[in-house]
C-alpha cells in the first residue's frame, strides 16, 4: 500500500485533528511541511487549487479536508475503529458541529487576543477567509466578550459528557469524537495567551487532554514536497470509478465539474474529470505536469459541486 503523506504546518489545529487519529490507529507516515500562506507551489499541482490545511496524499490519490483524510484513514485502516462504543455514522456530525460555529468561535478569539500582534499577511488572508470581506481585527475584538461566552458554552457540552466518569468521549477507548473536539482545546491553550486559565474551569477536559496528549501522533517522519510530488508522479489513480444513478448533481464519471468549499471564503473552486461520485465523497481526475494523472478526492458535506 501506498504510504501516507500529510501535507501541513505544526501550528494547524485542522492538522492537529487528522494527527491525533494517526496516533489513536498508531500509523507511521510521512510528514511534508507546507507554507502557512498561498502561493503553495508544491501543493497546487496536487490539489488543483485546494489550498487549505490539511491535505493527505497516497500515492497519485489526494485527499482534501479532514473529514475526507479521517474517513479514508477508517477505511484502509480500520483497526482500531473510530467507533470503539459504536456512534457509526452519527459521530461524523459532531465534525460538522466542531468545524463550524466552535471553530469559528476559537479562531475569532485567538485572532482577537492577537491583534496587531498578528503579522498583516496572516491578518489578511485569514481574515478573508473565516470572517469575509468585512472583516477588521476591530470588529472582531468588538465581538470577544460573545465569543468568549460562546466557547464557555460549547466546551461546556465536552465537560459535561467527560464527567459521565468516561475517559473517552465513547469509553474506555480513543474514537472519533476526540479527535473532533480535542483540536480546538489543543488551539486555544497553545494560541491564546489566557487559553490555560480560561480551559482551567473544565477540570474533566483538562484531564482528557493530557490523556489525548499521550496518544501521541503515531511515527511520522520528513519527507520533501519535491519528493511527494516524484511519487505522485510515478503513481497511477487507486480510486475506483463509480457513480450513483441518482446524485442531486447530475453528475456521472466523465462529466466535467467543479468542487468549492462553503465552509470558507476567498478560496478557487476546483475543476477536473469526475471519477467517481457517492453519497460521501467526488472524486475528479486531474492531469498536471508536474505529476501526470492524478485523483483528487473530497467530502460532499461541506462542498459545492456544480457542472463546469
Ligand atoms: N474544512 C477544512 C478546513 C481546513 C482549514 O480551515 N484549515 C486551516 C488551517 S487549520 C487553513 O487551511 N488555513 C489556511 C491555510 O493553511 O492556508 C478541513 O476540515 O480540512
Amino acid at each position: 500500500m501506498a504510504e501516507i503523506i500529510l501535507h501541513h504546518y505544526p501550528q494547524s489545529p485542522v492538522a492537529e485533528k487528522v494527527r491525533v487519529v494517526l496516533g489513536i490507529k498508531g500509523l507511521a507516515w510521512r510528514s511534508v511541511t507546507i507554507p502557512r500562506l498561498p502561493p503553495k507551489p508544491d501543493l497546487m499541482p496536487l490539489t488543483g487549487g485546494y489550498r487549505l490545511t490539511p491535505v493527505m496524499q497516497m500515492g497519485a490519490d489526494i485527499y482534501c479536508d479532514s473529514q475526507g483524510i479521517i474517513r479514508e484513514l477508517e477505511r484502509r485502516f480500520p483497526e482500531p475503529t473510530l467507533f470503539p462504543g459504536g456512534a457509526d455514522g452519527l459521530a461524523w456530525g459532531i465534525g460538522r458541529w466542531t468545524d463550524g460555529d466552535f471553530f469559528t468561535a476559537a479562531i475569532a478569539v485567538v485572532f482577537a487576543d492577537m491583534g496587531e500582534n498578528m503579522p498583516v499577511e496572516l491578518q489578511d488572508d485569514r481574515g478573508l477567509l473565516y470572517f469575509g470581506p468585512g472583516f477588521t481585527m476591530a470588529k472582531l475584538q468588538a465581538g470577544m466578550p460573545d465569543r468568549l461566552a460562546s466557547l464557555r458554552a460549547q466546551f461546556g457540552w465536552i465537560e459535561e459528557r467527560l464527567a459521565t466518569g468516561r475517559r473517552f468521549m465513547l469509553g474506555d477507548k480513543p474514537g472519533l469524537p476526540d479527535a473532533l473536539c480535542y483540536y480546538l482545546a489543543w488551539f486555544l491553550r497553545e494560541r491564546y495567551s489566557k487559553g490555560p486559565e480560561f480551559l482551567a474551569r473544565f477540570p474533566k477536559l483538562c484531564a482528557w487532554e493530557k490523556r489525548i496528549e499521550a496518544l501521541g501522533h503515531g511515527t511520522p517522519s520528513e519527507m520533501s514536497s519535491t519528493e511527494a510530488l516524484d511519487i505522485a508522479k510515478a503513481a497511477e489513480p487507486e480510486a475506483a470509478p463509480a457513480s450513483a444513478p441518482d446524485d442531486p448533481s447530475g453528475l456521472a464519471p466523465g462529466d466535467t465539474a467543479v468542487v468549492q468549499s462553503e465552509c470558507v471564503r476567498g478560496t478557487a473552486g476546483i475543476e477536473g474529470r469526475v471519477h467517481h461520485i457517492d453519497l460521501q465523497n467526488i472524486v475528479l481526475d486531474r492531469e498536471d505536469p508536474r505529476v501526470g494523472q492524478v485523483a483528487t478526492h473530497f467530502p460532499r458535506a461541506g462542498y459545492r459541486v456544480a457542472r463546469a
